[in-house]
Formats: structure tokens, C-alpha cells, sequence
């Protein structure tokens, strides 16, 4: 089955520096609790940082990290001071944080910080490279380690490797602020199963993939360097015992719940427990709550709300302002409303013990969770695990990824503090019934999608896809064995050539009419057809005006116009493939691509001589591939039965006459031609599947580019074509030996 790797930039053991020496602390997080024992079962590792490294090596401190190592099966990363400040506190926390929340104004980008940020994956990507073995699940936690799953990948290229994202993955407007953006997408792209906590995440990282990379993808999978990749939606859950079960058999919870109780006793309890963060809400839940009391004065002196924030990341300024505006408005609302009986909020400023914390869930009558964006937010589940009795009423934000797994609590828009305070007057009004109902479908799914289930499904997906790839059929296309290819060429006495142009021997421009070839490329393709033991064709989607212009004058080389409509063969003049279309068609098909193009700015419509054809490369990425979508539906409801045909190739949308095509074009051209026992034919889109098909299992057929194909084998851009058939250019000179 192989081991478990878990990798998180913390470990869940941290090493505090104390008088006396080095002390150890164990994490009760979540993330912790969970992967612990899957850990444990699957006989694994964890490989994280254990905590403040000093400059200089302490003997003391080694032997308790070789002593977790032994023991625990904890792998310390040890970061030098000045990379951990950099990638933790910087780019980490400083960059990805804020932006990955939506608050882009929080952002600062600092090019050190972001060097630290690759030192420190790549630190990580070192010391994995020491422990992992052959058959290894290799699973990577959270924005801290984007990079590593790539470049994990580069160095095994056949490990299996997940991920999961905590927190949101922004829209793509967003994350595009970022710089270094291309990286940390590529980076991700290193993985067999990516998961986020929301559909509505997964949906923002393929859009980004689009809109940054050009990359499409499905809903449940992308393809990038020629692997499947499993994309997933899978919200994590508690382990609800480590909370509801000290309600059952904890001492100090139960003194602690009995004592606030008696404290708070005719008075409604109203909780929040975050950490100081600005994502977390507080100050819009502060508003809302005086709103509350200033529109409904029969509550004052009846309720009571108990605020827990936890300090966190100190000394940046950010952090620093909003402490001071938690203070304040804290300050004011006691001052307001306060009585010498009675004090409106119950400000408890530092972390608090796991008894006290399920203590006051337990004993509050409103769970008020209310961030302004978080990935899941385990408070929420947290605090519906202690509703035994089913009194209590969660308020939660819209904005929480637990939101779309909780409709049964009251969702609130934590900006719209009026609302927010009319929906915590609703909660304390909500029938017992009804919170009953709603709190027990609440619970039965809290206690069902438990950490456990989450980690269990996570490493099933994450098996399956890698089987995919390990044990399904060969994946196909297979990078193109250059050396192999070479010899094959050099060996056959006869060889047929078959390129497309655009995507293929030219990169993707960014308006069609600018492809041109360069002038060493067509003396690359003089010199390839050059040679009597080889036939070579280009065949391109152009016009036949345009594709003379360029290689009209080159020697020996076929030309294939218009997918095929029209060609001409190396000594002879343009003919078309079949006498002639139906009359009239473009006049009946251009209103439609006219209408389409009127919507969409920057597309174009291109006329030639057998096509007609709508380009959006030039559009708003995802605005273009729906429209196109809908284009080909409403062009093959219209062309049915008739000669002609729509065809979706890369960001464009062709009408032509259905007999015209690449295939058929080079089966025209070959007829003259003597047998050959080498074929190539190299393309980069739709248009050159056919004839890929057509050439058969023992031809060298070579998609460019990342997209799936029936193609045997793939080059991953023009720059590698070009390489390549420059050497087959070296190669054709040298006779092979009889
Ligand atoms: C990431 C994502 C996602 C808080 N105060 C005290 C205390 N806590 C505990 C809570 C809870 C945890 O801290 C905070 O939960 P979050 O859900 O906010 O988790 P994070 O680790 O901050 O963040 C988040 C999560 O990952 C899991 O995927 O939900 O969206 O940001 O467990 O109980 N615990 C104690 N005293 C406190 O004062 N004992």
C-alpha cells in the first residue's frame, strides 16, 4: 500500500526555547487531531518545521528532534531564521493570506520574501528527498508549500503525490494581482489530486488556470505535462469527540460549564472564539452587536456577548491596527451600555483551555461565527458538537466555506451589520422546536463528515488517480522518444512529413495575422525539403493566398490550405480537394458568427475561400469559451444535413465543407508518392487528429502542447519542435548503414 507522508509547514509537535532549555509542545489543532492516527495507521511520517531555529546548532535540541524522528515519526525541516521570517511571516502571511481572502489591499509583495518563500519549498523538496520510498503517498497541506508538489514531481517523476488547500482559493480576478502567479499555479500542477474545502474554490482555481496558464479543464480533472489531474471539492470535518466527549467525562469542563451557568444565569449567551485576524469579522460583529442593543433596548441587560480573540502575528501592522480597533470598540460598548450589573461584552484577550472553550459552547445560546472570508472555519462544527440538548442557534457568515455545507444555521452577510443584528434578534426568538430541527440535521452532519471520513476519502482519491496514471492504460500521448524518433528516420529509406503550422512550427500570436515565419524558419523547412529520400507537407488552416506568400517559393514542399480544402503538390499549381461547395452558404453562416462576434470583444472573423471562421484569442478567456460553446450549438443545429460542418479548435470556431480536412488532403498528396517506412505528421489541434488516426499505430504522430490526443506521442511546445527537427535536418545528410 506504501506509507503516508504527511508534509504541513508546522509540525504538529512545536520546540519553544525556555530558561531552561527546550521544551516541547504538543498541537491540539484540528489538522493534528485527524492526521495523527491516519497517519499512524497507514505507518507513516510527518515532515514539517518544528519551531524557531537557532543560527548556531544546539546539541540539546538535535537529540530531542533525532528523539521525535525515532519515536514520533516527526521529520524536522530546520529553516535558517532569515528564510523562515521571509516565507512565513512574508510571503506566506503578508502576501498570500490577505490576497488568498479577497483583501488585495492587505497585500504587500516583497521579491526577498519570495525567494525565501522558494528556499524554504525547496528546503522541504531536500529533506522528503531522504526519507521517501518507491510506493509512497506523499500529502502536502496548505498555501505555505504551493511549489513543492512540482518540484517534488521534476526530481520523481512517478511519485504520487495530493494536496489540500485550507483556505479559500480566490476568484481569479484576484489571485491575477498576484505576482508570481504562472509559479504557484505550476507548482500545484505537480500533484495527482488537488483538493479545496468548496466547489466555489475549486471553481476560482480553474478559472485562474484558464485565465493565467490557457489551460482548460473539466470539473473533476485537468491535464498538464501529459498526467490526468484529479480535482476535488472536500470539506473538512472535526474529530467531534476531542470536543463533545469532555462534555461526558471531563471534570474541569463540567466545573467550568456548572460555574457559567450559575454566573450567566437569566441571561442569554451570545459566543464568538477567533483569532485576532482581519479576516475573522470582529469589528463588523462588534457594529452588529451594537446595533443590536441600540434597536432593541429590552435586550440590554439580557444578553451578553462573550468574545474570545486570540492574539496572533504581532508586529505587523496590519494586526497591530486591528487590536487597537477590537479595543476600542469594545471599550466604547461597555462604557455605552454598560450597568455596575451588567457588562455587554465579556472580552477574554488570550488562548483558552480546550475545557473552557467547550465549556462556554456548551453554555451559550448563540454560536455567533462570522468571518469575512475563511476556508471552512472549524468553530462553527465545532461548537455544533456540543449542542447536545439541541438549544443552541449558529449564526453563520456566508462568507465561511462551512456555509455551503450548513444551510441549516442562519446565514448572515457579516458587512451588513443592520441584518446581521436583526438575525441574532431572530435566533434568540427561534422557537425550540425549531432550533431543535435545525440543530440536529446540523449535528447528525458534524458527526458524520468527521476529520476521519475527510482524510479517508482524501487518500482514496488521491490512490485512485495515481493508479490511474501508474496502472491504467499507457497513458497516451507519451513524451516523444527524440533519440529513438531520430534513428527510426535515419534508417528508412523513404520518409513522409507531415506539419501543421499555427500552435506547431509558431507559437500562438496574439492576433492571427501576425503569425508570420520567421526567415530562418522557412530556411528550416527549405532544408528539411530539400532531400529526395524524404516527402514533406505543410498543412495549415491558412488560405492558400497566405501560405504561398510565405512557402510559395520553398522547393519540393506540398502546401495544404484551408484544413485541406485546397492544395498543391511540390511541382504543380493550387487545386482544390473536391470541385466546389454548396452556392450561398457564407451568406447564410456569417449573420451568425457576425452576431457572435458583435457580443465579444476583440474576436474576429476570418473569410477564406472553403471556411468561415470566428477567432476569440484575442477575448476575455472564459467570456470566449462559453460563447463558443454556444456557437457550436447553434451552428450544428443549423448545418445539420448539410455539407458543412462546425469545428471547435484553439480559440476559434470554424464552419467548413465537412469533406475538407487534413486527412484526406495527405492521402490526395501521398498517392504519388512511394511507400515510406518512416511517417510523421506533427500538430497541435483538433484540425490534425484525423490525420493522426489516419497514419495508424506505426506512425511517429506528435501532438504540441498539454491537451489529451489520439496522438502516440507529444512535444510540449514549437521551441521543441523546432529543436527536433533540426536534428532530423543533421540527420538526413548521413546515409544510413547498409
Ligand atoms: C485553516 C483555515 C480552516 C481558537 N481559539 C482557541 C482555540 N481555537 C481553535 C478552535 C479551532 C481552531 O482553533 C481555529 O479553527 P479554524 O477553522 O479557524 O482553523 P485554522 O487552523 O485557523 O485555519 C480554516 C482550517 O484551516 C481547517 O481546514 O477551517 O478556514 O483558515 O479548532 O477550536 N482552541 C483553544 N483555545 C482557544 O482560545 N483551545
Amino acid at each position: 500500500m506504501g506509507r503516508l507522508i504527511v508534509v504541513s509547514n508546522r509540525l504538529p509537535m512545536t520546540l519553544r526555547r525556555t530558561r531552561d532549555g527546550w521544551r516541547a509542545e504538543r498541537s491540539t489543532g484540528g489538522l493534528a487531531t485527524a492526521m495523527m492516527p491516519v497517519m499512524r495507521r497507514n505507518n507513516g511520517l510527518w515532515v514539517g518545521w518544528p519551531g524557531e531555529t537557532p543560527p548556531a546548532v544546539d546539541a540539546r535540541r538535535q537529540e530531542l528532534l533525532d528523539r521525535w524522528a525515532r519515536r514520533e515519526r516527526l521529520i524536522a525541516v530546520d529553516l535558517a531564521p532569515e528564510v523562515a521570517r521571509g516565507f512565513y511571516e512574508g510571503f506566506a502571511n503578508q502576501t498570500l493570506w490577505p490576497l488568498f481572502h479577497f483583501f488585495p489591499s492587505h497585500v504587500t509583495f516583497d521579491p526577498v520574501s519570495w525567494d525565501s518563500y522558494v528556499a524554504a519549498n525547496t528546503r522541504f523538496m531536500q529533506v522528503l528527498l531522504t526519507r521517501i520510498e518507491k510506493d509512497d503517498l506523499i500529502w502536502i497541506h496548505d498555501y505555505h508549500l504551493m511549489l513543492l508538489p512540482q518540484l517534488l514531481r521534476e526530481s520523481l517523476p512517478d511519485i504520487r503525490i495530493g494536496f489540500f488547500l485550507h483556505i479559500p482559493f480566490p476568484a481569479s480576478e484576484v489571485f491575477r494581482v498576484l505576482p508570481r502567479r504562472e509559479e504557484l499555479l505550476r507548482g500545484l500542477l505537480g500533484t495527482d489530486c488537488l483538493a479545496f474545502q468548496t466547489h466555489s474554490h475549486l471553481q476560482n482555481l480553474r478559472s485562474s488556470l484558464l485565465r493565467v496558464l490557457g489551460l482548460s479543464s473539466r470539473m473533476d480533472c485537468v491535464q498538464y505535462g501529459g498526467r490526468t489531474i484529479r480535482l476535488e471539492a472536500l470539506p473538512i470535518g472535526i474529530a467531534p469527540e476531542e470536543f463533545s466527549g469532555l462534555l461526558d467525562s471531563d471534570p474541569e469542563t463540567d466545573r467550568r460549564l456548572k460555574e457559567l451557568r450559575q454566573r450567566f444565569a437569566g441571561r442569554r449567551l451570545l459566543l464568538a472564539v477567533d483569532r485576532v485576524d482581519f479576516t475573522k469579522g470582529i469589528p463588523e460583529r462588534l457594529r452588529a452587536y451594537r446595533r443590536l442593543l441600540e434597536r432593541s433596548p429590552d435586550l440590554r441587560g439580557k444578553v451578553v456577548l462573550v468574545q474570545v480573540a486570540v492574539p496572533s502575528r504581532s508586529g505587523v501592522p496590519v494586526y497591530e491596527n486591528l487590536r487597537h480597533e477590537v479595543n476600542e470598540l469594545i471599550g466604547a460598548l461597555n462604557g455605552d451600555f454598560g450597568t455596575p450589573d451588567w457588562t455587554p461584552v465579556v472580552y477574554i484577550r488570550r488562548a483558552i483551555s480546550r475545557a473552557e472553550l467547550v465549556a462556554l459552547y456548551a453554555a451559550s445560546d448563540v454560536g455567533w461565527v462570522a468571518p469575512l472570508r475563511d476556508g471552512m472555519n472549524l468553530v462553527s462544527k465545532e461548537y455544533v458538537a456540543c449542542q447536545r440538548d439541541g438549544n443552541g442557534v449558529l449564526v453563520l457568515s456566508e462568507f465561511a466555506g462551512a456555509a455551503a455545507e450548513m444551510g441549516e444555521a442562519l446565514l448572515v452577510n457579516p458587512y451588513d451589520e443592520e441584518r446581521t443584528a436583526a438575525t441574532i434578534e431572530k435566533a434568540l426568538d427561534q422557537p425550540i422546536e425549531e432550533r431543535r430541527e435545525r440543530m440536529g440535521a446540523l449535528r447528525r452532519r458534524v458527526l458524520r463528515n468527521n476529520a476521519f471520513t475527510w482524510a479517508d476519502r482524501f487518500l482514496t482519491l488521491l490512490r485512485e488517480a495515481a493508479a490511474g496514471r501508474v496502472t491504467g492504460p499507457v497513458e497516451r500521448p507519451q513524451t516523444l522518444p527524440i533519440e529513438r524518433a531520430i534513428e527510426s528516420f535515419h534508417q528508412a529509406r523513404e520518409r513522409w512529413i507531415f506539419l501543421d503550422y499555427d500552435g506547431t512550427l509558431v507559437p500562438f500570436a496574439g492576433h492571427p495575422r501576425t503569425a508570420w515565419p520567421t526567415d530562418a524558419l522557412i530556411r528550416q523547412i527549405e532544408e528539411l525539403s530539400r532531400s529526395e529520400r524524404q516527402h514533406v507537407a505543410l498543412l495549415s488552416g491558412r488560405s492558400r493566398e497566405e501560405l504561398s506568400s510565405w512557402f510559395g517559393g520553398v522547393k519540393g514542399l506540398c502546401l495544404v490550405a484551408e484544413h485541406g480544402a485546397a492544395l498543391r503538390t511540390a511541382d504543380g499549381d493550387w487545386e482544390s480537394l473536391r470541385p466546389s461547395g454548396p452556392i450561398d452558404w457564407k451568406e447564410r453562416v456569417r449573420p451568425v458568427l457576425e452576431h457572435f462576434g458583435d457580443r465579444t470583444p476583440g474576436s474576429v472573423i476570418e473569410e477564406k475561400e472553403f471556411s468561415l471562421v470566428w477567432h476569440y484569442r484575442m477575448s476575455d478567456p472564459e467570456f470566449g469559451e462559453w460563447l463558443a460553446n454556444e456557437l457550436g450549438s447553434t451552428l450544428e443545429e443549423m448545418l445539420a444535413e448539410t455539407e458543412l460542418h462546425a469545428v471547435r479548435g484553439k480559440k476559434y470556431v470554424e464552419v467548413k465543407l465537412a469533406w475538407a480536412n487534413k486527412a484526406e488532403a495527405a492521402l490526395r498528396l501521398a498517392e504519388k508518392w512511394p511507400p515510406a517506412e518512416f511517417r510523421l505528421a506533427m500538430g497541435d489541434d483538433g484540425s490534425d487528429e484525423e490525420l493522426f488516426d489516419h497514419l495508424g499505430e506505426d506512425a511517429w504522430t506528435v501532438r504540441i502542447g498539454v491537451e489529451p490526443s489520439r496522438a502516440r506521442y507529444r512535444l510540449l511546445s514549437p521551441e521543441d519542435a523546432l529543436s527536433f527537427i533540426q536534428r532530423l535536418i543533421h540527420m538526413q545528410a548521413v546515409l544510413p548503414v547498409t
